[in-house]
């Protein structure tokens, strides 16, 4: 599958100072998903100053998001974009994690990776490649 993975920008204190380090976690999950045969675009919103190209998410077959709690309405404009011209939307990270329920009531996104996305994305892939039941995914 064609996934893009996304790396909402920051407004951290960390930025302000013109500190900006690549998103490890994203770039993790990468690594596996590539490993497992899909095709991977990371994008990374702190080096894109002109924001996501919707080509990039038109040309995915499934989006994966990133955030943390300062970037959870970026994170979420992203998924609600994707969600609108009907991209599976996936997100993880440490505010999806410990707030799914607010976040998937939302219905822009369609799944959340509680933990290490690494292990969990690739078998939610194959689950959703086979149209298995999501329930089943082993976490
Ligand atoms: C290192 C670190 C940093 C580094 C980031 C380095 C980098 N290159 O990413 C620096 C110092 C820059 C940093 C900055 C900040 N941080 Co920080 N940071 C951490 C720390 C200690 C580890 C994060 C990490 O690298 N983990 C290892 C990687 C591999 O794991 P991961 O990113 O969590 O990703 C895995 C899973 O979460 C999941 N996953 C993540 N994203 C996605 C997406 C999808 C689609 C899927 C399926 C899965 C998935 O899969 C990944 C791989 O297994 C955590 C605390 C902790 N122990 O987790 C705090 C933490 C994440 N930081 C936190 C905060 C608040 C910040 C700042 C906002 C601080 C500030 N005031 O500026 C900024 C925000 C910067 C930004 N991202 O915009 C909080 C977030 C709390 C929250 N409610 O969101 C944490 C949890 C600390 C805490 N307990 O308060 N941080």
């Amino acid at each position: 599958m064609n996934v893009l993975l996304v790396n909402p920008p920051s407004t951290g204190v960390f930025t302000t100072f013109g500190v900006s380090l690549p998103p490890m976690g994203l770039l993790y999950i990468a690594a596996s998903l590539e490993q497992a045969g899909h095709k991977v675009q990371v994008i990374d919103l702190q080096c894109e100053p002109s924001g996501l190209d919707p080509f990039h998410i038109k040309a995915a077959d499934v989006v994966g998001i990133t955030s943390d709690t300062t970037r959870i309405e970026k994170a979420m404009e992203i998924a609600r974009q994707a969600a609108a011209i009907g991209r599976p939307v996936v997100m993880g990270g440490p505010h999806p994690q410990f707030m799914a329920e607010e976040i998937l009531r939302t219905g822009h996104v369609h799944c959340i990776v509680k933990g290490e996305g690494d292990l969990t994305f690739p078998r939610l892939l194959q689950s959703l490649e086979r149209r298995e039941d999501l329930a089943e995914v082993e976490a």
